[in-house]
Protein backbone atom coordinates (compact mmCIF):
# COMPACT_ATOMS: atom_id res chain seq x y z
CA UNK A 1 0.00 0.00 0.00
CA UNK A 2 2.75 2.42 1.20
CA UNK A 3 4.37 2.00 -2.34
CA UNK A 4 1.87 2.62 -4.53
CA UNK A 5 1.11 5.79 -2.74
CA UNK A 6 5.10 6.65 -3.34
CA UNK A 7 4.78 5.52 -6.91
CA UNK A 8 1.08 7.57 -7.56
CA UNK A 9 3.76 10.67 -5.81
CA UNK A 10 6.00 10.02 -8.03
CA UNK A 11 4.14 10.28 -11.24
CA UNK A 12 2.46 13.87 -9.77
CA UNK A 13 6.01 14.64 -8.88
CA UNK A 14 7.13 13.91 -12.72
CA UNK A 15 3.97 15.21 -14.51
CA UNK A 16 4.58 18.67 -12.34
CA UNK A 17 7.75 18.59 -13.60
CA UNK A 18 7.06 18.04 -17.22
CA UNK A 19 4.59 20.86 -17.05
CA UNK A 20 6.90 23.22 -15.96
CA UNK A 21 9.42 22.38 -18.49
CA UNK A 22 6.79 22.81 -21.23
CA UNK A 23 5.61 26.14 -19.78
CA UNK A 24 8.98 27.61 -19.34
CA UNK A 25 10.09 26.41 -23.23
CA UNK A 26 6.92 27.90 -24.82
CA UNK A 27 7.37 31.31 -22.82
CA UNK A 28 11.11 31.28 -24.32
CA UNK A 29 10.07 31.03 -27.52
CA UNK A 30 7.13 33.42 -27.46
CA UNK A 31 7.27 37.23 -28.61
CA UNK A 32 8.96 38.81 -25.86
CA UNK A 33 11.17 41.71 -27.16
CA UNK A 34 9.05 45.25 -26.94
CA UNK A 35 8.97 47.40 -29.41
CA UNK A 36 6.68 49.82 -31.65
CA UNK A 37 5.71 49.57 -34.78
CA UNK A 38 7.52 52.52 -37.11
CA UNK A 39 6.64 51.22 -40.71
CA UNK A 40 5.00 48.17 -42.44
CA UNK A 41 5.80 47.73 -45.92
CA UNK A 42 3.24 45.11 -46.75
CA UNK A 43 4.36 44.86 -50.48
CA UNK A 44 8.07 44.74 -49.42
CA UNK A 45 6.98 42.39 -46.94
CA UNK A 46 8.78 44.48 -44.21
CA UNK A 47 8.33 46.05 -40.64
CA UNK A 48 10.15 48.89 -39.07
CA UNK A 49 10.28 48.22 -35.43
CA UNK A 50 11.63 50.82 -32.66
CA UNK A 51 12.67 48.05 -30.01
CA UNK A 52 14.54 47.82 -26.38
CA UNK A 53 17.27 45.58 -26.23
CA UNK A 54 17.05 42.63 -27.27
CA UNK A 55 19.53 39.86 -25.98
CA UNK A 56 18.23 36.97 -27.82
CA UNK A 57 18.94 38.76 -31.12
CA UNK A 58 22.80 40.24 -29.60
CA UNK A 59 21.34 43.42 -29.36
CA UNK A 60 21.78 45.06 -26.34
CA UNK A 61 20.58 48.78 -27.18
CA UNK A 62 17.84 50.03 -28.18
CA UNK A 63 17.25 50.64 -31.84
CA UNK A 64 14.81 51.20 -34.68
CA UNK A 65 15.57 48.51 -37.52
CA UNK A 66 13.87 47.19 -40.50
CA UNK A 67 12.60 43.54 -40.52
CA UNK A 68 11.26 41.27 -43.30
CA UNK A 69 8.42 38.80 -41.87
CA UNK A 70 8.33 35.45 -41.77
CA UNK A 71 5.12 35.72 -42.85
CA UNK A 72 3.10 38.71 -44.76
CA UNK A 73 0.05 37.29 -42.34
CA UNK A 74 2.24 38.92 -39.41
CA UNK A 75 1.96 42.47 -40.66
CA UNK A 76 -1.98 42.51 -40.41
CA UNK A 77 -1.76 41.83 -37.02
CA UNK A 78 -0.29 45.17 -36.05
CA UNK A 79 -0.35 48.52 -37.03
CA UNK A 80 1.66 51.68 -36.95
CA UNK A 81 2.01 53.17 -33.82
CA UNK A 82 0.95 50.06 -31.95
CA UNK A 83 3.12 49.26 -29.06
CA UNK A 84 4.44 45.12 -29.88
CA UNK A 85 6.14 42.66 -28.38
CA UNK A 86 8.06 40.07 -31.41
CA UNK A 87 10.46 37.45 -31.68
CA UNK A 88 12.90 37.42 -34.43
CA UNK A 89 15.72 35.40 -36.07
CA UNK A 90 18.66 36.07 -37.57
CA UNK A 91 19.01 35.07 -41.41
CA UNK A 92 20.74 35.82 -44.63
CA UNK A 93 21.34 39.20 -45.02
CA UNK A 94 19.17 40.46 -41.86
CA UNK A 95 16.24 39.61 -39.17
CA UNK A 96 13.43 38.02 -39.51
CA UNK A 97 10.16 38.36 -37.58
CA UNK A 98 8.76 35.25 -37.13
CA UNK A 99 5.92 36.07 -33.77
CA UNK A 100 4.43 39.97 -33.14
CA UNK A 101 1.92 40.61 -30.93
CA UNK A 102 -0.14 43.89 -30.02
CA UNK A 103 1.27 44.27 -26.02
CA UNK A 104 -1.77 44.04 -23.37
CU1 LIG B 1 17.49 45.69 -33.57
Amino acid sequence: MNRMIRIAGATTLALALSFGWAWSAAFAQGADINGEVKKIDEGAGRITLKHGPAKSLGMDEPMTMVYRVKDSALLKQVKVGDKVKFEAQEGDGGYTVTAIQKAK
